[in-house]
């Protein structure tokens, strides 16, 4: 996708969380003759009402105040201008992702474990996942461990044959065994990536939660190390529920990332800005539609950008 596609799609995508949050801030601000502590008070509602959450909507408030203070010019452009620009620093851009594995690994495949509650995205990721990695010229292989539904396999195979890629499958045995043969197979065929699918699981189903270490365990006694990330894939529609889901899942499983799903189609998008202000965890990918091409990587700046727009 051309650089300007992909920012009308982040746009397009973002409108219902830009009508929930910005909308609503140009309304107050434009309502008012001057900005005061009312105006800043009303805001930081909108904020917290737009799933920012009480502590970073505080800060970005605090943040535009001392900002504003200091100027002449408070229209609403200008207020809305600061806002953006307190809101970037605070979402401050971390570690790019790549695909590559770190130099010093004794084998060059990255694997990534991808895991989430029970329809956030994770089948349609994978999908888009392994399109992008293909168009970039990686060999990739995608483990099907879901295996409970039959139904789950053959969807994964549908996104796997639109993405080219190759799929080990048998719903026949246990996720582990699906993970062995998929990682043993990328070893003796020299594949670049490695993306496993997973049921999904609520954080209160201790069986299957436990089931991500042994799957983790067998994935790192094939290639110690491994996996190199564990992708928590989040619907965007959970709003302040992302945050709870972040904290039960990294609890069982070592989390390296989050990619946040159907943002298209939520005004909820705000929770994005509050798990990249406040967590210890990088959003890696957010999804935007149900295409093969609509996912991107996640770059504060350009997500400020688009729903300020
Ligand atoms: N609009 C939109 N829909 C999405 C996006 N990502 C996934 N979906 C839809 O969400 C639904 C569930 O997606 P799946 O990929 O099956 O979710 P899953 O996590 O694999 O589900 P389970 O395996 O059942 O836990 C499907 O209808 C997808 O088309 C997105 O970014 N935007
Ligand atoms: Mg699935």
């Amino acid at each position: 996708m051309k650089l300007f596609d992909g920012l009308k799609k982040l746009k397009e995508g973002l409108s219902k969380t830009r009508e929930n949050i910005v909308s609503k801030i140009s309304e107050v601000v434009t309502r008012k003759a001057q900005i005061d502590e009312n105006t800043l008070d009303e805001l930081e509602e909108i904020l917290i009402g737009g799933d920012l959450g009480t502590s970073l909507s505080e800060k970005l408030i605090a943040n535009t105040k001392s900002a504003l203070f200091k100027e002449q010019d408070r229209s609403v452009d200008r207020v809305k201008e600061i806002l953006k620009d307190e809101l970037t620093k605070l979402i401050a851009p971390r570690n790019g992702f790549s695909v590559d594995t770190p130099k010093e690994n004794a084998v060059k495949i990255k694997i990534i474990l991808v895991i989430g509650v029970n329809g956030s995205g994770k089948t349609t990721t994978i999908g888009k996942l392994a399109y992008k990695f293909i168009n970039e010229g990686k060999k990739v292989i995608i483990g099907s461990a879901d295996t409970f539904r039959a139904a789950a396999n053959d969807q994964l195979k549908t996104w796997v044959n639109r993405a080219g890629a190759d799929l080990i499958e048998d719903i026949s045995k246990d996720p582990s065994a699906v993970v062995y043969e998929t990682i043993q197979k990328a070893k003796a065929d020299n594949y670049d990536l490695v993306l496993i699918d997973t049921a999904g699981r609520l954080h209160n189903n201790k069986n299957l939660m436990l089931e991500l270490n042994k799957i983790n365990g067998v994935i790192g006694n094939l290639i110690p190390g491994a996996p190199d990330e564990s992708f928590l894939v989040v619907d965007g529609n959970s709003g302040q529920n992302a945050i709870k889901q972040y904290e039960e899942f990294s609890k069982y499983s070592k989390l390296s990332g989050i990619i946040i799903t159907k943002l298209d189609g939520t005004a909820k998008g705000g929770s994005v800005l509050q798990i990249a202000a406040e967590k210890n965890i990088p959003i890696r990918f957010i999804g935007l539609g149900e295409g093969i091409e609509d996912l991107q990587e996640f770059n504060p700046s350009e997500f400020v950008n688009a729903l300020f727009s």
